[in-house]
């Protein structure tokens, strides 16, 4: 592999399948047993999408965002021995408040997570007088720790980065409004102590196409000698309303606000049949990537048209010369 992964784990055991013989080379290709988690895998869920899983003691952990069958939207502990059959809980994460002051949550939903100082920390979308972005931690999946959100309302997509940026931590978000925004930039902001944020830098604005109303970091990116590799979702605008799709770009190690290259064309988009047809139709939308450190072999975890999870895999050497050979407008 001449792209070199740093600081990547190898992870034997990363759900993997080999790229399908026939039909056109994708550099993404769908585990052919998709969606790999069902809507109704729980009790109360209506639909399970746009969740977070990490390697954990050898197995997998995860957070997922179940919406249950009243509609509402809250995140959910799961685990699993294989990364591919998840035993998911019927109840959403309780968390314990690190300030008794805490604001509850009206709503958690897309989250993310990374594993960074000894932590499992969560990250996703909290409804407090509107969508802001909430944080956490946990160390063994079962008690979680809820602490102040990292953005004021409004704000979508919070990805924490898997290590400090200098001395800070780091986040890619995007500032949005209330509803369904219809614009959206990734911005870039650090912390010294994931309480106070600031160092606000803006890193990239929608373009034409796939990408051309708004777009949001997807998973934790990845760091390679190439620089981070960020997978992120892209919206178009169709005359059906919002189209999501994902690509990648590639970001500088040291300043990650500024863009080495971002490929033009997407990477998957709604073609599948789960991911045309849900309650949101037309969304692939990426919250998850494990890799194994040894082979650079890739598995992503996206939301299928907000119904159920689907899985893709790749090569990270394979992606980031696909972002540098398709390189675009930065
Ligand atoms: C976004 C979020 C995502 C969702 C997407 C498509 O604003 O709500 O959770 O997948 O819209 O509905």
């Amino acid at each position: 592999m001449s792209v070199i992964l740093k600081n990547a784990v190898p992870l034997p055991n990363i759900p993997w399948e080999e790229r399908p013989k026939e039909g056109r080379h994708e550099v993404l290709w769908r585990f052919s047993k998709n969606p790999v988690i069902p809507r109704n895998l729980t009790k109360t869920s209506n639909s399970i999408f746009n969740s977070a899983v990490v390697p954990f003691n050898g197995e997998f952990a995860g957070v997922f965002r179940c919406d249950d069958t009243a509609r509402r939207m809250n995140i959910f502990a799961g685990r699993s021995k294989d990364g591919l059959s998840w035993k998911i809980e019927d109840d959403p994460i309780a968390f314990i408040k690190t300030d008794p002051d805490l604001p509850d949550s009206d709503y958690k939903y897309d989250p993310r997570v990374v594993y960074l100082d000894g932590r499992y920390y969560i990250i996703w979308c909290n409804g407090y007088h509107g969508p802001c972005i909430g944080l956490g931690y946990t160390e063994d999946f079962k008690k979680f720790y809820q602490m102040e959100c990292a953005t004021m309302p409004f704000n979508r997509n919070g990805v924490l980065f898997p290590r400090k940026i200098g001395n800070n931590y780091a986040m890619y978000s995007r500032p949005s409004d209330s509803g369904h925004t219809p614009f959206g930039d990734i911005i870039y902001s650090e912390s010294p102590d994931l309480l106070y944020w600031g160092k606000h830098r803006h890193v990239m604005r929608p373009l034409g196409g796939w990408q051309s109303t708004k777009i949001g970091a997807g998973p934790a990116p990845i760091e390679t000698s190439e620089g981070w590799l960020l997978f992120y979702h892209g919206v178009l605008t169709s005359c059906n309303g919002f189209v999501y799709s994902f690509g990648a770009a590639l970001l500088d190690l040291d300043k990650p606000w500024k863009v080495i290259a971002r490929g033009a064309p997407y990477l998957l988009s709604p073609q599948a049949i789960y991911e045309l047809a849900g309650d949101v139709p037309n969304v692939t939308f990426p919250c998850t990537s494990l890799v194994d450190g040894d082979t650079g072999r890739l598995a992503i975890y996206y939301g299928c048209a907000d119904t159920v999870t689907g899985l893709a895999f790749g090569y990270v050497d394979e992606v980031v010369d696909f972002v540098k050979r398709n390189k675009g407008e930065l």
